[in-house]
């Protein structure tokens, strides 16, 4: 046992009781990990995925370069299976394992399929059951496509290029600039993996608010169809806000990740910058567009910021040990029986006991 080893004790269960940085040493374990994460996920193994994600995370964690499997010591979250891929990465440099996922068909196809937009497990596993495996299957067989999916195959090849955090900061500006036009005074924030401080990222999350409640009803289809008749909108589907407060706070569990938010999920058409995009002028990117009234902007703010795992445990964390219900709009005590209101996300961490943990240690 190494120098390494007391720091499985120092490890906290929850990955919201912990910093997990952008970057970190375990870069080979944690992709491993997750490889087998999101092939349990293909199949529909929740449970199993999760277990893959919780390991990959712990590893984030970590100070230090693992390099001996002893060094983990009786860490929380790390399970058997998970172990020996950790060994056998350590020892041989890969896992037989995670490389046959990796050539299996059907990862491949799943993977392909599910980077479509608007395509989600459930209908890339129809689609390879049905014996489809290339994109042009899908069109040569006539796949019934809806709107979004259609959207999504015809602009494959931007959207599956990383968005740079500059293309993102334009986009920001673009939709800062419609929102000034209808609503002086509100304000759009860069979320998601941006404001974890990744580099680039697969969308554009942008949160839209104004300091005065009520004022932003209305906001985004207008803003929306302002970009649209500008010609800047490739792609848009919208919801209405369906959160209502008297209904009570949802029982935990239920919906995971999706808020009732009024939003917009679009694919924005961004004029080149810079040498890549020049042979073409413009480049399609994701972007996610929501709005919530200022009461609930810190409660959105944080779960909009993600990790998409960082956010699962601080959900568990609040109901299992604090008997709270946590989602994007409120944060409800069950054994007050009310609602714990926030005017940042430092609050919203107070309420649930939990060291503030900033953006960008959020990478869990
Ligand atoms: P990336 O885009 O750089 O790949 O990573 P990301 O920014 O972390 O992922 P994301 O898929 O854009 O999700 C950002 C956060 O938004 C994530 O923590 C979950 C949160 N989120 C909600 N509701 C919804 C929803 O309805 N759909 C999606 N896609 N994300 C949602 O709170
Ligand atoms: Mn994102
Ligand atoms: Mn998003």
């Amino acid at each position: 046992v190494s120098a390494l080893a007391p720091l499985g004790q120092q490890m906290a269960p929850y990955a919201c009781q912990r910093r997990t940085p952008l970057l970190h040493s375990n870069q080979p374990l944690t992709e491993a990990l997750e490889t087998l994460a999101e092939d349990a996920g293909f199949s529909g193994s929740e449970g199993r995925s999760l277990a893959f994600t919780r390991a990959a995370s712990v590893l984030k964690a970590l100070p230090g370069r693992l390099s001996a499997l002893e060094e983990l010591g009786p860490l929380p979250g790390i399970g058997e299976h998970s172990r020996r891929v950790i060994q056998d990465v350590l020892e041989d440099g890969v896992s037989v394992e995670v490389e046959r996922v990796k050539l299996s068909e059907r990862y491949r196809t799943m993977k392909l399929f599910t980077k479509i937009f608007g395509v989600g497990v459930r209908t890339a596993s129809r689609w390879y059951q049905e014996g489809l495996r290339t994109l042009v299957d899908l069109q040569e067989r006539n796949t019934k496509l809806t709107r979004q999916q259609q959207a999504g195959l015809r602009h494959y090849e931007d959207l599956n290029t990383p968005v740079e955090r500059g293309e993102a900061e334009s986009i920001g500006r673009m939709v800062q600039e419609a929102v000034q036009r209808f609503l002086p005074g509100a304000s759009v924030t860069l979320a998601g993996g941006f404001r974890r401080g990744k580099p680039h990222g697969h969308d554009v999350d942008l949160l839209l608010t104004h300091p005065e409640a009520g004022r932003e009803a209305g906001l985004l289809s207008r803003v929306v169809s302002w970009l649209d008749s500008q010609g800047l909108i490739l792609y848009q589907h919208s919801q209405e806000n369906s959160f209502a407060l008297h209904e009570g706070p949802e029982p935990p569990g239920g919906r995971d990740v999706l808020d009732r938010f009024e939003r917009c999920f679009s694919i924005f058409r961004l004029e080149a910058q810079g040498r890549l995009g020049a042979a073409r002028g413009w480049k399609a990117v994701r972007v996610d567009l929501v709005v919530a009234p200022v009461g609930q902007f810190p409660f959105a703010l944080l779960g909009w910021t993600g990790s998409r795992h960082f956010e699962r445990e601080l959900r568990r964390f609040a109901g299992h040990e604090r008997k709270m219900v946590l989602n994007s709009h409120t944060l409800y005590d069950t054994r007050l029986n009310l609602f714990l209101p926030a005017a940042s996300e430092e609050e919203i961490f107070q309420h649930l006991g939990l060291e503030y943990v900033p953006p960008t240690q959020r990478n869990a």
